[in-house]
Order: C-alpha cells, then sequence, then structure tokens
C-alpha cells in the first residue's frame, strides 16, 4: 500500500543506528563500532558496478550505482574529470607527459596523452550509503516544469516536503562543528543572522575557476525561499556582505565575479546560500531554479510575504514523487 511505501521510504532515509559505548578512537576518526561504512575510502576495491544512472559527456562526468563486494548497502559514486589549473599546467606541459601520435598531417597534429599522476586526479562523490531517493535524484530522467502558486504549496507541497525529505544530519554535523569544521571559511555564530560558508561538496578546492561556497544559517526552521519574508532581511544582508568580503579575502575573488542564489526547490529544507564562480557553469545555476540573493533580498523588501505569495516555477523530474503528487492534484 501507498502508507507502506511511505514508511519504507522512511526507513530506507532512517539515521543509521549506532552502538554507544566503548567508542575507541582510529586514526581517521571513527571508532570500533561506528558502521563499516563510517570509514573513508581508500580506493575502489571491490566495488561492483550496478549501473551508469547519468551519464554526462560534456561536463565529463559519470554518475554510477554499484555495491562493495560483502556489503548489502547501495552507493552513488559521481566521477568527474577536473579543470586545469595554471599551477599544474607546467606539469602537463612537460616531458613527463607521454604523447602517443593519432594523426598528423602537415602543420596539424592529434595525440593521446598521458600526464604524471598528480596532475591526472579525478573529483570523486560518494554516497554511501545511498538511499532510493538518491538513486532516483542522481538518475537520468525527463523533466517538467511546474509552477507552484501559494496554494499548491500549502496543499501540495508542504505536506509532502514534511513527510518525505531527504535527510539533513550533515547540515547540523556542519553547524555542531562535527564535521568539516576544518574547512570552514567563515563563520558568524550569532543564533538569529549567523551562517557557515564553507566549500561546497561539488568544489574540490584545486582551482578558483570552479569556485562553488555555500553558506548555511544558523537559525532551524527556515525550510526554503517560501518560509523567508521582511523578518529575515538582517540575516539575508548579512550573509551577503560578509559572505562576499570572505571570498575576496580568502580566494581574492571580489563580488562582481560571484553568482550568489538559493535554489527552489531545494533538495535539503535548511535554508542555504550558493556561492558559485559567475565563469563556473554551475549545476542548478539556470533560470528554472536559481533566484539570485540581490533579488530576493529587493522583493522582501518591497513586500514582505512576496515568496509566500508569488507562484514559482520548478523542474520535477519523470521519478520525483512530488511530481505524482501534482498530477494527482491535476496541477501538471
Ligand atoms: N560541504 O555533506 C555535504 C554536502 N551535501 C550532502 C550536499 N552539499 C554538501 N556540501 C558540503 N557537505 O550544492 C551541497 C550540495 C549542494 C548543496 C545543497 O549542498 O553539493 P540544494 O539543497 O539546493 O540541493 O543544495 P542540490 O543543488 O540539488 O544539491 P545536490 O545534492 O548537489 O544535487 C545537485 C544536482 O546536480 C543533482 O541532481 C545532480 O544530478 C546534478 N549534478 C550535476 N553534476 C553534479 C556533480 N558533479 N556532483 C553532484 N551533483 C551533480
Amino acid at each position: 500500500s501507498e502508507t507502506n511505501m511511505a514508511e519504507k521510504r522512511r526507513a530506507d532515509d532512517a539515521e543509521p543506528i549506532t552502538a554507544q559505548e566503548p567508542k575507541k578512537a582510529k586514526s581517521d576518526g571513527t571508532t570500533q563500532d561506528d558502521p563499516h561504512w563510517a570509514t573513508p575510502l581508500s580506493s575502489f576495491q571491490d566495488f561492483e558496478m550496478i549501473k551508469i544512472l547519468n551519464d554526462h559527456p560534456k561536463n565529463k562526468s559519470v554518475f554510477v550505482h554499484g555495491k562493495f563486494k560483502g556489503h548489502e548497502e547501495e552507493a552513488v559514486v559521481i566521477l568527474e574529470k577536473t579543470p586545469f589549473s595554471e599551477e599544474t599546467l607546467p606539469i602537463a606541459l612537460s616531458g613527463e607527459t607521454k604523447l602517443k601520435v593519432g594523426l598528423k598531417n602537415d602543420i596539424y597534429g592529434n595525440y593521446h596523452g598521458t600526464p604524471p599522476a598528480q596532475v591526472n586526479g579525478i573529483k570523486v562523490s560518494v554516497v554511501y550509503p545511498a538511499t532510493h531517493k538518491h538513486l532516483v535524484k542522481y538518475s537520468q530522467q525527463e523533466t517538467y516544469l511546474v509552477q507552484e502558486t501559494e496554494d499548491d504549496y500549502k496543499k501540495i507541497t508542504l505536506p509532502f516536503l514534511e513527510a518525505e525529505a531527504f535527510r539533513i544530519q550533515w547540515v547540523y554535523n556542519i553547524l555542531e562543528h562535527k564535521t568539516e569544521s576544518e574547512r570552514i571559511v567563515y563563520e558568524d555564530p550569532d543564533k538569529e543572522t549567523g551562517f557557515i560558508l564553507l566549500p561546497d561538496m561539488k568544489w574540490d578546492l584545486k582551482q578558483v575557476n570552479d569556485l562553488y561556497l555555500i553558506a548555511i544559517v544558523h537559525k532551524h526552521g527556515i525550510r526554503s525561499l517560501r518560509d523567508l519574508t521582511a523578518e529575515h532581511l538582517p540575516l539575508l544582508h548579512n550573509i551577503l556582505k560578509k559572505g562576499q568580503q570572505a571570498i575576496q579575502e580568502k580566494f581574492d575573488i571580489p563580488p562582481c565575479k560571484l553568482r550568489i542564489y538559493l535554489h527552489y526547490q531545494p533538495s535539503y529544507y535548511h535554508l542555504h546560500i550558493h556561492f558559485t564562480h559567475l565563469n563556473f557553469d554551475a549545476p542548478g545555476s539556470g533560470v528554472e531554479r536559481a533566484h539570485l540573493l540581490t533579488d530576493v533580498i529587493e522583493h522582501l523588501e518591497m513586500m514582505t510575504d512576496y515568496y509566500s505569495k508569488k507562484t514559482l516555477s520548478f523542474c520535477l523530474r519523470e521519478n520525483d514523487q512530488l511530481l505524482a503528487e501534482f498530477r494527482k492534484a491535476g496541477r501538471v
């Protein structure tokens, strides 16, 4: 039944059960009682590919569903070739890069190059254990544009989010300095207007031309753009100003080279703001999903309930449960 399905999905996303005591710390920060997947991976030894979920030749990335031999849990692995950087180019363009000729015709030549390992890395993201929702999220699917009215939000989206949203334990871990604390670029600890700015999971920090940071607000309970009112203006101004300053100081990128925006719909319903380099075509920076922070601020200054009233457009994908809810209500 549908109730059973919903319970199964919730169980899929439930907190992992970990024993309490005794806990002996290992060198990687985990303890003997932590589940096997808490240990960071050191290679893909024993990884078994189940399916390619999605493949982006243009971005040079691939999303793979798999598992590790001897373990039940499933994994999503994202492999992505990284951009070149000015610092490592001299190594790539040296005698250490071996070339095999493919074509040589007059002044034109094509080669297959094998650069040394230190400039040949790939970016690897792993979700492990991955739930059914992660598999759906990373799979290739047809997309549909939806127009969500104030009424749709109250009757369709909000009840759905309250039952089905992705877990945000990773957000609380960051806010409580339990994980990624060494990566924090800037923190304002104020409970109302404070936030933590840190590199997004999608950025490997290797070069600034694909800079991607997120500011996560300390205040709990602001789910998304829909919850924002003029009451949150001090928070939003603070993130804009201090986020820009911190990025200028740490990465030497001026505010006019930053794209600062919120997603609607986000994947995770705890307010966070994306800071990406303007030259970087970041996933999710298109008009159907990104709302510039400066525009959001101005709309709220003009009208406090702008975002609870406005019809908002966004894309949903074929297997999104929310799309099924919109269809059920005859709204798509
Ligand atoms: N520092 O643990 C984390 C962490 N997690 C779990 C998520 N983020 C994290 N950052 C840190 N530590 O930018 C980041 C995400 C994202 C932001 C949440 O928090 O990287 P959002 O709520 O608006 O959700 O933002 P969004 O944008 O959908 O997030 P997500 O999960 O990255 O999804 C991105 C979509 O882009 C996916 O549907 C995927 O198909 C697509 N995509 C395309 N290229 C990539 C890629 N290289 N890596 C990941 N996703 C990609």
